[in-house]
């Protein structure tokens, strides 16, 4: 007879590593003495008794953003066996997502997780490229269903199984948000590592689902701008938006033009020494992101916040004059001259270097606040600029100012108003234009979450996580239709911002609550499900070490104790001073 289980099999006080499926040391039952055959049916019988009481600490349906469909089998939870293997269709995009689970698993499990193509040996996380069956007509034909998964989860292993390696890897970061918080640790920990029963498919609401982090009014490492995608990857989203250049900063270098790096990268906000990412850096962060399935959007800010490239280049100025290097936190008044025609040369080289860096799409353009560029001058100017990037195979993307030029095939603005009421946008968007979504009042992460946050700004309002939630990008914009709208992303601007720990305070807990805004359709979102399902995240930014704002809007399992307004214990932010923006006085601009 088997003996009763020691314990009732709680996840977390469960054993290092093993569970039944090998039957190793740690399965918390005892058989003595009986014969050979009945130890074995007893054993078996122990295994499956253990499977039945094995509760996972998350529910199939704990996972942000929303899935569109989960239907959880309590019966079939799955405890990850000390001989796991990870096997993998034989695809090489498919095979670097399977390594890429390995990878993330490792570090806390302490299992070697080797990966194999399938079909030689079945695996216990099985990572299959096929179609997602059974899968609707409506949503074979829309883009977007590129990136459909489907995960099963049954006592013998995990299957996940997409069109796509983008839809493997979106289903790879779900299944790190059913394992127990502690899979988010760097070294090993004691854990039952088990995964709850049971199906989910899921797809994307939308196809652009992005963020922006402005790296020229701050500069930010290739490693912290890394680990920016890395954060946007657990979120299923895929698009990251670099704000390259700006009048405190040039970001990039560009052979043809090498003092807009070498003069005009050395300055940033509040007099610090700035920087610039070479060819090499800015490869590196183009491939961290392909790997985690994130296109990188590279913008160069047209005509206006141009102050540090005409540092660089006196010849591109009004007037040929250079103006004075530029730290502070004021918009508007710079320009690059658009009379010029040695100014369409430069935006050629610029663009032609960076688009030949960039695998992506996209180009973006900048285009807001040039104030003093106006009428013909600034449509014309952003006219030639819309076909210089046609001309490149690439498509243009501009902040929703650029709305009155000319269409151009596959335009796309960046809307970042405050008001759903913009006649202007909703024209250009009659003429084929498609939108990404910023409201500033929603989705501006540089916006403060109260008044006393220690960062920020509220030009836009204070933006709390439920601010950040609650709005539909499919209604958001008057007389825009729902299929007008490629997404969503979410801009981090950076003057009052110095360090990865600010950015990360910013972005989180509100990045998830963007993305889920983008991913999950309105049928799958709620407020109150979201912030019950947001709570579990806490404990998994603490264990990978990732500074985030503990805001008391979110019922946090390990911070509830805490007093409201205390910070996070990682690296809270420091205050930093920041001026409020506002356009310079000397600004004759009227929007
Ligand atoms: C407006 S939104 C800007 C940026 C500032 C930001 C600060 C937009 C396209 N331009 O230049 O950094 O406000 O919130």
């Amino acid at each position: 007879m088997p003996a009763a289980p020691t314990t009732d099999g709680p996840a977390t006080d469960g054993p290092t590593t093993g569970g039944p499926t090998t039957g190793g040391p740690t399965t918390g039952f005892v058989v003595t003495g009986v014969e050979p055959a009945a130890a074995e049916l007893a054993g078996s019988a122990a295994g499956a008794a253990e499977r039945l009481l094995t509760r996972p600490p998350v529910g199939l349906g704990d996972v942000v953003p929303a899935p569109a469909s989960v239907r959880p089998q309590p019966a079939a939870n799955f405890a990850l066996p000390a001989d796991a293997a990870v096997r993998v269709s034989a695809d090489p995009a498919a095979r670097d997502v399977a390594e890429h689970l390995a990878e993330l698993l490792r570090p806390a499990t302490g299992l070697p997780l080797p990966v194999a193509d399938l079909p030689t040996i079945p695996g216990t996380l099985m990572l299959t490229l096929a179609a997602t069956a059974p899968r609707s007509a409506a949503a074979a034909v829309r883009e977007w269903a590129a990136e459909e998964y489907r995960l099963d989860v049954d006592v013998d292993g995990v299957r996940i199984t997409a069109g796509t390696a983008a839809g493997l890897f979106h289903g790879v970061q779900t299944l790190r948000q059913l394992l127990p918080a502690a899979v988010e640790s760097r070294t090993t920990v004691a854990e039952r590592w088990v995964v709850p029963g049971g199906t989910i498919v899921d797809r994307p609401h939308f196809p652009y689902r992005g963020a922006m982090l402005d790296v020229a009014r701050h500069f930010f490492t290739v490693d912290d701008v890394c680990r920016v995608i890395d954060h946007l990857a657990r979120y299923k989203l895929n698009h990251l938006h670099l704000h390259l250049t700006d009048d405190q900063g040039w970001r990039i270098a560009v052979d043809s033009w090498p003092r807009l790096a070498t003069v005009g990268g050395r300055t940033e906000v509040g007099g610090g020494p700035g920087g610039w990412y070479t060819a090499a850096d800015y490869r590196r962060i183009v491939g961290y992101a392909a790997r985690r399935h994130v296109t990188v959007v590279p913008e160069v800010d047209l005509p206006g916040h141009t102050n540090a490239a005409l540092v660089a280049y006196p010849e591109l100025a009004p007037g040929k004059v250079a103006p004075p290097p530029y730290t502070g936190t004021e918009v508007g008044f710079s320009y690059v001259d658009p009379t010029d025609e040695r100014t369409y040369d430069f935006v050629a080289d610029v663009l032609g270097e960076v688009a030949a860096l960039t695998p992506g799409p996209w180009l973006h353009i900048g285009g807001d606040e040039a104030y003093k560029v106006k009428g013909a001058a600034y449509t014309g100017f952003v006219e030639r600029v819309q076909q210089i990037v046609a001309g490149l195979g690439r498509t243009v993307v501009g902040w929703h100012q650029i709305a009155p030029a000319d269409q151009v095939d596959g335009r796309v603005l960046q809307w970042w108003g405050t008001d759903g009421d913009d006649p202007t946008v909703a024209e250009a968007v009659r003429r084929g234009a498609r939108l990404i979504l910023s409201p500033g009042n929603h989705a501006y992460l540089d916006m403060k979450y109260a008044p006393d946050t220690p960062l920020g700004h509220d030009w836009a309002g204070l933006i709390d996580v439920h601010r950040a939630y609650h709005w539909d990008p499919a209604t958001h914009l008057t007389g825009v239709p729902a299929e007008a709208v490629l997404g969503v992303e979410a801009p981090l601007w950076t003057e009052s911002v110095t360090s990865l720990a600010e950015i990360e305070f910013l972005l989180l807990p509100r990045l998830p609550a963007l993305a889920e805004v983008a991913w999950s359709a309105p049928s799958t979102r709620s407020w109150a499900g979201f912030r019950e399902r947001l709570a579990g995240h806490g404990p998994r930014w603490q264990a990978a070490g990732i500074t985030f704002h503990p805001s008391p809007e979110i019922p946090w399992p390990h911070l509830r104790q805490r007093p409201h307004r205390r910070q996070p214990a990682t690296s809270p932010p420091t205050s930093t001073t920041f001026r409020h923006i506002r356009p310079r006085a000397d600004s004759n601009h009227v929007e």
